[in-house]
């Protein structure tokens, strides 16, 4: 078993440990909408609808370039990469490791409705999808997540919607991630409207386990065997146990720079 991120955080350094990790997010007064805006609808719907009978994907694709979640996208990341800068001058190195966006395939919208027990029309991919503008955001420490996330929760800008944090309570398989569903504001045809873009937070460890778990699923069509499943979420057990090591690694080399700035080496 792994210690739980509050006794991860409280195991870091004060150099970079804010108290906001301790708090609890999820008791924070979000709105929890996950219906789009209206003018979000009606660009969705312009992007992905027959323009004569009102069908979804007509030809297995995007009917117009999904432009308001390209903006958004575009949007967050100059946000976050900004926060990434800030935080590289004052610490020296830059806490995030890689960020990622995509825009969800029409076919994995389609079949995420098909999952959710959804019909397959506009009103629903609407309201029952809210990852079709995905960001992925890598980082090498697990408290880092948290720092980002209470940055994303300060800013003007940005507002958070909901967290699902997988990371606290992982998934039954093991699968382990931060997921916020962020209202970013964007300008298009002279409108400004809000967009949600729904933000992945993992570290490296978390990242590699849920990359070949996803090749593992494809290839098994998602029926696992039951030995490979223990085998998975033992896999992600090894994963978390290797991010709670490197945080003390971290938490010991901070010590020791901190005590030879004490002793002026
Ligand atoms: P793509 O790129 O969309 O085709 P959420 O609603 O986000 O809190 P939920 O309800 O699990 O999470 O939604 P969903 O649709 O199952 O997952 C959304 C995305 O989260 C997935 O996108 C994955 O990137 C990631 N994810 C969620 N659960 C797992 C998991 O168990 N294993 C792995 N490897 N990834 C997961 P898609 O649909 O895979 O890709």
């Amino acid at each position: 078993m792994h210690k739980p991120l509050n006794d991860l955080t409280s195991s870091m350094s004060g150099k970079t440990q804010p108290d906001s990790t301790r708090r609890d997010v999820r008791t924070e007064p979000f709105s929890h909408q996950d219906s789009p805006d209206k003018a979000e609808r009606e660009a969705l719907l312009l992007a992905a609808c027959d323009p004569e009978d009102g069908s979804l994907f007509p030809d297995g694709e995007w009917v117009q370039p999904p432009l308001l979640y390209q903006h958004a996208l575009r949007k967050l990341q100059d946000e976050i990469e900004s926060i990434r800068q800030e935080w590289k001058s004052a610490e020296g190195f830059s806490p995030i490791e890689h960020i990622k966006t995509r825009i969800k395939e029409p076919s994995s919208i389609l079949n995420k409705l098909e999952r959710l027990g959804a019909d397959a029309d506009a009103e629903q991919m609407a309201d029952q999808v809210h990852d079709i503008a995905g960001m992925r955001i890598v980082f090498p420490f697990v408290t880092d997540v948290y720092l980002l996330l209470e940055r994303i929760w300060q800013s003007p800008e940005l507002h958070i919607l909901w967290i699902r944090d997988y990371i606290m309570e992982p998934k039954s398989n093991g699968y382990r991630s931060l997921h916020v569903l962020v209202s970013v504001p964007i300008i298009l045809g002279g409108a400004e409207f809000r967009v949600r873009v729904e933000v992945q937070m993992r570290t490296l460890a978390m990242d590699f386990w849920a990359s070949l778990e996803h090749i593992l699923l494809y290839k098994y069509d998602r029926r696992v065997p039951e030995h490979l499943e223990q085998e998975l979420a033992s896999a992600a057990g090894a994963a978390g146990e290797l991010d709670h090591k490197m945080l003390a690694l971290r938490s010991e080399v901070l010590s020791l720079s901190d005590e030879d700035e004490r002793s002026g080496k």
